[in-house]
């Protein structure tokens, strides 16, 4: 069979993958050499796409109430609720919450329903956490929402600095890009960032800055600009405000940014000496209480130097999901319209009105992320459609918005699986069709739009999310508007939109794809917008804006902290993010062992001077609380992050680790401008947790972990789990056995339970089910030894450790090839490797994927040849 173009559906990289049905029925995948955005090249998360695809957890028919339905009933009920919600209580009763990682053909559907037919503009999506300040800082410069750069940009770039973004594990292919543009050309590479990260390894430069205080920095180096006559006199002739922005930039008090003198002077030494400087930016900007005003102090250094719209330079935004691009092209978010077009604008709203034969347009924005939950919890909102996102977990005060979404009259959700935390609350559940399985278009960061195609059938009854709504929308009434046969009628209709806001002077015009036929949309290759008839090229190239006097804006910014400060109560600053290869609430990535080995619990980065003056030891388990809600995590000892601050990664959830849902304690504080939430900057107490135990697990079938903390994960051969309470089981044999689900199997158990310890296996035919180690101190054991004994004879499994005449690989570092940090350190000190290359060639650590390049270069730092310690 041959293969197939698609694009893989985590980040905004969007890397193309080429897909190969294999024989088990599932798909092989590789990288797509001929793809723009990665020439070949995956991450570990898109190498492992294919250990995701299987059926198990799958959503395959829709439910009412818990009780499998047919699609006609079911769609029919979705249609009768909303109308009647509409009729009694106003379209503004109603709202839709949706997705970036829907393809834009799915998000065109949403946005038209609600916004042209039910008449309201409450669609709002995932991409109010995510990009939403980026959006707003855009408008406020550009008079648009146009990302300059293009990743050809990093090839040619002098400087790279990254702001508030983890590129080597967030966006991988991207940072391998730029250090191979640092070995060719020497490229140099600036972080700025609270806390140490893997992409800092081996940067020429990384500003531990203040949590909060980017405007400060970029306002200091503005400041700079202008002393040291970098300004481009010629770019500033063509913008407003930059009088007023120097001089608030004048004004800013440098030490907020927590750096000192050397530091700020070896930066703006760096930014001002390059001019071909790229300044990638991300999550650590935007989501903050002043995100809008961070991306303005970015923007305002590009545009006072004239650094934009010009090869190998310019402020780039880089997005995090996989259409969080095209979701901005649709106009998903509450306070757009469609094709960058803007609801306040009268002329905007006739002219798509017009274009979608709708009855009516909203004439002002509907309600954002935040207040949208804050009005379900209300009362206010008595029909919701949450499609493609799992707000139960990701959202800030998570808990209140699990409430808020269980006490809803009507809730409807669109899902590949009816387990997630969100899913479990819904009246009605909608099986969707999953990636693999479905047809559609997708923007990535440069905005290249790509081709998803299905490789697989859907199973069941799951059915593509534009499908769910497109029938919604006849059965509403609609039934000319909404009769699409295929992503292609959608996909020319939102072409022939953007045609429109092209005719307005927008920057987002596709016109030129509005007439391709159904076969041209199948063999479409990747194409960057605008592609018109009269456009293409750079944006800002000539200086001029989208705003109506065509001039870029600089924007006048005074810094502001966080919205809270630190108390006695709440002294610690709790940062969240991403790890390297788990995906957001890990419905997918979870299922792959693989993904699973790297991190296989939530844990919390705690600087050594409060663990000391807490009393936290390594590897122990910590309490976090915050007003909204608690949290138990391992406690990782580490210098990497700052004192009174804490990270946390967002990926644990009520299905894989209850006491990790980090959202919990996330305040609901906002930008003022875009409406996103500061994910980054909630204030916490941390103390040590005081475990009577300690618990891991191994299993070959799933485990019912009923404990006051536990972490599953999946593996090779089955589960393994972390486990921990405050109180002793009464006995261990009861215990272990509710756990498994293993009533009646032979037990192999040793005890001591004057120190709580013990130790379980179980049997059945002479082959280990499961294993269960308890004990009054965090367990060391070779887990990932452990992880592979289920399913064989284990002789020696109680002892926990590997035979004397093994190897114990220790925690897994290349999740491609499988390889432990143990194995990494004993080549390197046995043979004398010195360099990432050696190490792989010695090994193949890091020689497929690349993502776990840079922690083999922390390893190699950290490790001594045997020959150079003769
Ligand atoms: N592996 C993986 N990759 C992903 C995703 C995933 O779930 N997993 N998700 C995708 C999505 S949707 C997104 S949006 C992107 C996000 O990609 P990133 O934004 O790169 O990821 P994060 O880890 O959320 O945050 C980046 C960094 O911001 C820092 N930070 C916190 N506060 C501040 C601050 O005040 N100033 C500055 N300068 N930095 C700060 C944090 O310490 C963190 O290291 O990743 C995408 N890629
Ligand atoms: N504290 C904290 N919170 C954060 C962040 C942070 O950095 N810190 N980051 C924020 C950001 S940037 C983002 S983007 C959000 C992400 O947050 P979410 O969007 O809520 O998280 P996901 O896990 O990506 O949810 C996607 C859901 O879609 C389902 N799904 C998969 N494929 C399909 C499909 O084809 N159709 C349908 N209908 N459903 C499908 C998945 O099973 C899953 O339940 O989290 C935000 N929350
Ligand atoms: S960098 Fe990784 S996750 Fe992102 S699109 Fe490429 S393969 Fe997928
Ligand atoms: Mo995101």
């Amino acid at each position: 069979m041959t293969e197939i173009r698609s694009t893989c559906p985590y980040c905004g990289v969007g890397c193309g993958v080429l897909l190969k049905r294999d024989t088990a029925g599932g798909l092989e995948i590789r990288g797509d050499p001929d793809h723009p955005a990665n020439r070949g090249r995956l991450c570990s998360k898109g190498s492992a796409l294919g250990e995701t695809l299987g059926l198990e957890g799958r959503l395959l028919s829709p439910q009412v109430n818990g009780i499998e339905s047919g699609w006609d009933e079911t769609l029919q009920l979705v249609a009768d609720r909303f109308k009647q919600t509409v009729a009694d209580h106003g379209p503004d009763s109603v709202a839709f919450y949706v997705s970036g990682q829907m393809l834009t053909e799915d998000y065109y559907v949403a946005n038209k329903l609600m916004k042209g037919f039910i008449g309201s503009a409450n669609i709002d999506t995932n991409s109010r956490l995510c990009m939403a300040s980026t959006v707003a800082g855009h408008r406020r410069a550009f008079g648009t929402d146009t990302v300059p750069g293009t990743y050809d940009d990093l090839d040619e770039a002098d400087l790279v600095v990254l702001v508030g973004s983890n590129l080597a594990w967030c966006h991988p292919v991207l940072f391998q890009r730029v250090l191979t543009a640092r070995k060719a050309r020497g490229t140099k590479l600036v972080v700025i960032d609270p806390r140490r990260t893997a992409s800092c390894d081996g940067a020429d430069l990384h500003l531990p800055l203040a949590i909060g205080s980017d405007v400060a920095l970029f306002n200091v180096l503005l400041t700079e600009i202008r002393r040291a006559a970098a300004d481009n006199p010629d770019a500033l002739a063509r913008v407003e405000g930059s009088a007023e922005t120097f001089a608030a930039a004048a004004a800013t008090d440098p030490s907020v940014t927590g750096l000192d003198e050397a530091q700020l002077r070896a930066f703006c030494k760096l930014w001002i000496g390059h001019e071909k400087v790229v300044t990638i930016f991300s999550q650590g900007v935007n989501q903050s209480s002043a995100g809008t005003d961070k991306v303005n102090a970015i923007l305002n250094c590009h545009i006072a130097t004239g650094r934009i719209g010009k090869p190998g330079m310019g402020p780039f935004s880089v997005t995090g999901q996989p259409n969080a691009m095209g979701g901005r092209e649709v106009g998903g978010l509450a306070n757009m319209l469609a094709c960058h077009m803007a609801l306040e604008n009268p002329a905007h709203r006739s002219a798509v009105r017009t274009f979608w034969n709708a009855p009516q347009i909203p004439d002002r924005p509907g309600l954002k992320a935040v207040d949208m939950f804050r009005a379900v919890d209300e009362g206010r909102i008595k029909a919701l459609w949450i499609m493609h996102s799992n707000p139960a977990v990701t959202l800030p005060q998570a808990d209140a918005v699990r409430e808020a979404i269980a006490a809803c009259p009507f809730t409807v959700v669109s899902d590949i699986t009816g387990n997630t935390d969100t899913a479990r609350l819904a009246h009605v559940l909608l099986p969707a069709s999953a990636w693999g399985e479905k047809s559609g278009t997708v923007t990535n960061s440069d905005r290249t739009i790509s081709r998803q195609r299905a490789a697989l059938p859907a199973p069941g009854k799951a059915r593509p999310d534009w499908w769910q709504m497109a029938d919604v929308g006849r059965r509403m009434g609609w039934s000319g508007e909404f009769d699409y046969t295929g992503p292609a009628e959608i996909f020319r209709e939102h072409a022939a939109l953007s045609g429109i806001a092209g005719g307005f002077g927008l920057d987002f015009d596709i016109s030129a794809l509005a007439a391709i036929s159904d076969a041209e949309y199948d063999t479409l290759r990747p194409t960057r917008w605008p592609v018109a008839a009269k456009r293409g090229g750079r944006f800002f190239a000539d200086g001029k804006s989208f705003h109506e006097d065509g001039r870029l804006r600089m924007i006048a910014l005074t810094p502001r902290g966080p919205a809270a400060a630190p108390s006695a109560s709440y002294p610690f600053r709790l940062n969240t993010g991403r790890i390297r290869d788990q995906w957001h609430t890990m419905t997918r990535t979870g299922r792959s062992p693989r993904l699973s080995a790297h991190l296989a619990e939530p844990f919390a980065e705690i600087h050594p001077s409060d663990a000391a003056r807490l009393g936290i030891a390594a590897d122990t388990l910590v309490r976090l609380t915050s007003p909204s809600g608690r949290a138990i995590l391992r406690a990782q000892i580490t210098d990497a992050v700052q004192p009174e601050t804490v990270f946390a990664p967002m990926h644990w959830t009520g299905e894989t680790a209850p006491s990790g849902r980090i959202d919990a304690l996330v305040a609901s504080a906002i930008d003022p401008v875009s409406g996103q939430p500061e994910s980054k900057a909630a204030l916490c107490d941390l103390q040590p947790y005081a475990a009577a135990w300690y618990g891991f697990a191994v299993s070959s079938a799933p485990m019912a972990p009923d404990t006051a903390y536990w972490a599953l994960a999946r593996t090779t051969g089955g589960w393994r789990a972390e486990l921990a309470d405050d109180a002793l089981p009464s006995n261990w044999e009861d215990f272990a056995r509710a756990l498994f689900g293993l009533p009646k199997v032979t037990l192999q158990m040793v005890q001591d339970p004057a120190r709580g310890a013990a130790r379980l296996a179980f049997r059945q035919e002479g082959r280990l089910v499961a294993a269960l180690f308890a004990g009054p101190r965090p367990l060391a054991l070779a887990r990932d030894h452990l992880v592979t004994l289920p399913g064989t004879e284990a002789e020696h499994v109680l002892a926990g450790q590997v035979p004397a005449d093994m190897p114990d690989p220790g925690p897994t570092l290349c999740s491609c090839f499988g390889i432990g940090v143990n194995s990494i350190l004993r080549a390197i000190e046995d043979e004398g490797l010195m360099s990432v290359e050696e190490v792989g060639k010695a090994l193949s650590a890091g020689t497929n994927c690349g993502s776990c390049r840079p922690e083999i270069a922390a390893l190699l730092e950290r490790a001594t040849p045997k020959e150079a310690a003769e």
